[in-house]
């Protein structure tokens, strides 16, 4: 969603600042801009519809000047994508603002500022936050102390960057609900919402907390928390790598992530799991006090992350004896939930920024759960901060807006939790072992899968020209079926529906015909039986069929069933295994209708609003 990159320095910072734009691209978002500060108190501001190369080109015409300096990717919530509610946004040509979340009683503030003379010049909600600063300053308080008090008036979330016309030697930055890292430099000093942004001028970083307000020059940082009190907060040395510049041979980010699944699960497997099983320290150092204390599990995310959750309710319930709710978190938040005895909460998040899956976490405080457990990819992210225990997934970064890596990587994080709670919870030994087994089988399994690209790509030319589509799995492989619906939605614009496949005679039959791809996940397991009657019932009512299957599994295809083998794998891992063609096929299809594979319309990598 939104981004935000912001510099004090001595030098020029506009091309910081718009790499920085560049680097953030991969979140989602449909505008960019750029507000420029000169130490005479000169203040430039470039704003445009579009990418950022196109805000880039628009840079490169004029002369663009500034040492303080403020840029933004926009991600539409309130008023359209045009150029005057991209930001920064300005009161009186002297305070610029950038904004990331939702400034909720926004129409309030609106008003009373409208009858205090201000004039607004867009539809956006963080123009608020502009007039609002300005209204403090023009009583004589300092940057700092005027946004102190401003913050004090919104509702709602907010990471928000100001400038001051009049003050080109500070930025003056506050976080409430919505991400925000201080960069250090020699020198100068860096903002942004995420610490991609900033990796080529600087590794050492300060996570901002909840309520935190802060004040930046070249030399200096001043923290604040949210009662107005001076804080120190650690300064964090990054280990991240990232160069989103490089796709390597790839055409997209996506398939490159894709591609790189078999090593991701290895490192994220690497020194947590031994020959006979999990390392001792694999969750963390206090995880033995929290995980044998156990006996209930809920699970609460979003979007894919949901579907890794849903997937590891099967494996929990089933291997580890350990009962396992999932819920999405926007249901969760804002419902009552009853809490069982001796539970803990996972939140499962590839961004650990997920603002209905931190609020969920949040209430989950309030509502007594035993302990909480963040499975996410992006170290030092709020979910991680916030959690007992957290269990950081290897897949480096994930530039492409649908999951991949991702993905895998927490389900590969799951099976090893279904072995920690296992231990603790009588499980079968011969269940124990196979989990083991398949876990150090899995990396290259997944190479293998990859290999059936071709007849993947086939079939991606006789779907993608279809509106619909329905895909069927059972057991463990109906939440695999889900997320193959899910990548079909998000990156190819094809409507497809999800079903485990006992339903299908409870409503969705009626909707088959030869226009209606129907796309089967079919291991070699216990349902297979089962499944093969529900295709058999698809086959009766003409309908077309594209099932990946296990070699062994004796799929007779025909005109009406096109077969896809997919090595065999050890059912444990099953689920991961054909998460893979799922992607690929969703990738091809994208490929052929020429859809914007890694930046979808409409979607964000990163969902910092609720
Ligand atoms: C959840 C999610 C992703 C999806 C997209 C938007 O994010 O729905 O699954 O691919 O990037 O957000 P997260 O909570 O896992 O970060």
């Amino acid at each position: 969603m939104c981004g935000i990159v912001g510099a004090v320095a001595e030098r020029n910072v506009v091309e910081i600042l718009l790499e920085g734009l560049k680097r953030l691209e991969y979140r989602g978002y449909d505008s960019a801009g750029v507000a420029l500060l000169q130490n005479d108190g000169i203040l430039t501001r470039i704003r445009r519809t579009g990418k950022v190369q196109e805000l880039a080109d628009a840079v490169a015409e004029g002369e663009a000047l500034g040492t303080t300096g403020i840029a933004h990717t926009r991600w539409a919530t309130h008023g359209g994508v045009t150029e005057a509610n991209a930001h920064p946004h300005f009161s009186n040509e002297r305070v610029a603002v950038v904004h990331n979340g939702i400034i909720e009683n926004y129409e309030k503030l609106r008003n009373a500022l409208k009858e205090k003379g201000y004039v607004f010049g867009s539809d956006t909600d963080t123009e608020t936050i502009a007039h609002t600063v300005h209204e403090a300053l023009k009583t004589g308080e300092t940057l700092l102390s005027a946004v102190q008090s401003a913050v004090k008036e919104f509702h709602g979330a907010y990471g928000t960057v100001i400038m001051d016309k009049e003050d080109p030697s500070r930025v003056v930055v506050a976080r409430s609900g919505s991400p925000l890292v201080i960069g250090l430099g020699l020198g100068e000093n860096f903002i942004a919402s995420d610490q991609m942004a900033l990796l080529p001028v600087t590794r050492r970083f300060i996570f901002l907390e909840e309520g935190d307000v802060a004040e930046i020059t070249r030399r200096s940082v001043a923290i604040f928390d949210k009662d107005g009190c001076p804080v120190e907060r650690e300064v964090i040395e990054s280990n991240v790598e990232h160069d989103a510049g490089d796709k390597g041979m790839y055409r997209h980010y996506m398939l490159k992530e894709i591609h790189e699944q078999p090593v991701v699960v290895r490192n994220t497997l690497k020194d947590r799991l031994g020959e006979s099983g999990l390392t001792r320290d694999a969750f963390g150092k206090e995880a033995d006090a929290i995980l044998s204390k156990v006996k209930h599990v809920q699970i609460v995310a979003c979007g894919t992350s949901y579907h890794a959750g849903m997937t590891a309710r099967y494996w929990l319930e089933q291997y580890a004896n350990v009962s396992c709710n999932v819920e999405i978190a926007s249901e969760f938040r804002y419902r009552k939930s009853v809490v069982h005895a001796d539970s803990l909460l996972i939140t499962i998040s590839q961004s650990g920024e997920t603002a209905d899956t931190l609020a969920a976490l949040r209430l989950a405080k309030e509502l007594g759960y035993n302990a909480s457990l963040a499975i996410c990819n992006v170290p030092g992210s709020s979910l991680v901060r916030e959690s007992d225990l957290a269990f950081m997934t290897q897949a480096g970064a994930e530039i492409g807006v649908a999951s991949t890596k991702a993905f895998t990587t927490q389900l590969t994080a799951f099976l090893m939790l279904t072995l920690a709670l296992g231990e603790y919870n009588g499980m079968a030994a011969q269940d124990k072992q196979d989990i083991v087994n398949a876990l150090h089988s899995l990396p290259a399994k997944l190479e293998e899968t990859l290999t059936i690209t071709q007849g993947i790509e086939d079939l991606a030319e006789e779907f993608a020209d279809k509106h619909h589509s329905l895909f069927l799995g059972r057991g463990d492989q109906y939440p695999i079926a889900m997320e193959g619906a899910l990548k079909l939605k998000e990156i190819s614009y094809i409507h497809a529906e999800a079903y485990a496949s006992g339903e299908l005679k409870h409503g969705p039959l009626a909707l088959i015909d030869e226009e209606m791809p129907v796309i089967v996940v079919a291991p070699n397991n216990e349902l297979l039986e089962k499944l093969k009657s529900n295709v058999e019932e698809v086959r009766a009512r003409g309908g077309i069929m594209y099932v990946f299957a296990d070699k062994d599994a004796r799929f007779a295809g025909d005109e009406t069933m096109r077969v896809i083998d997919v090595p065999h794998c050890d059912a444990p891992i099953a689920p991961i295994v054909y998460t893979l063609p799922l992607q690929l096929l969703s990738y091809y299809v994208a490929l052929i209708k020429g859809t914007d594979v890694d930046q979808p319309r409409n979607l964000a990598k990163s969902v910092t609003v609720e």
